[in-house]
């Protein structure tokens, strides 16, 4: 996109300090000030969850981190390790077992390192968000203690260890048909999901706003190279 053309007008702009002083300053302002808010502040910025390593990397039939706290319409995505892996949502009293029309990703395998799809959710509410995985192989899951909570009770009896107790107490656990409550996606390249979209409407704003200056800029190309 960029000509070298263009990149020697740029050059032979910003050596001229005329031309430097009357256009660099309002058009780099603009974008400074129209890219922050967008990259550091997005409220809708996803947490990632890896399924089935702990906080060092090592595969182990955990949630990282399995106690997530996250406010109504934000995103939490789901980061598959091997060898396969689930995301249930269970009741509190029944831990190994799916909600009614409760959250499932799926069962998501991995030969090695994060699998190739990813399950992004977007949380309703505060209230708690009892999980497990489903997956039966070498010993189920669930009863090993593969469980997490998203907005758990700030007091009272159901607490995650609790929940993770009762679910040590059972012998197998079952999943739901197909996948529900979230999406099943490609990783995006960033990691995150949402992080795209913002950046595109801040990006796609910051040209509209920065139009003079662009202009600004193309005319003073167009006096140097006549
Ligand atoms: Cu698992």
């Amino acid at each position: 996109m960029v000509s070298s053309k263009f990149v020697a007008a740029l050059g032979a702009l910003l050596s001229t300090p005329l031309a430097f002083a009357q256009y660099y300053p309002a058009g780099n302002a603009t974008s400074t000030n129209a890219a922050n808010p967008t990259g550091t502040g997005s409220p809708s910025a996803a947490q990632t969850v890896s399924v089935g390593v702990d906080s060092t990397g090592a595969a182990a039939l955990v949630f990282t981190p399995d106690t997530i706290h996250a406010n109504p319409g934000e995103e939490i995505t789901f980061q598959f390790f091997p060898k396969n892996h689930s995301v249930v949502q269970a009741d509190f009293n029944n831990p190994c077992n799916p909600s009614d029309n409760g959250i499932f990703s799926g069962f998501i395998p991995s030969s090695s390192g994060p699998a190739d799809q990813v399950f992004t959710i977007k949380v309703k509410e505060d209230k708690p968000v009892w999980l497990y995985c489903a997956a039966l192989k070498p010993a189920p899951h669930c009863a090993a203690g593969m469980v997490a909570v998203i907005n758990p009770p700030k007091s009272g009896p159901n607490t995650l260890d609790a929940f993770r107790a009762a679910a040590k107490k059972t012998t197998t656990s079952t999943a739901p048909n197909t996948p529900n409550g979230g999406e099943v996606e490609k990783p995006s390249p960033s990691g995150t999901a949402t992080g795209g979209p913002a950046q595109h409407t801040g990006a796609a704003s910051n040209l509209v706003v920065s139009a003079g200056a662009v202009g600004g800029f193309m005319a003073a190309f167009a006096a140097l190279l006549l």
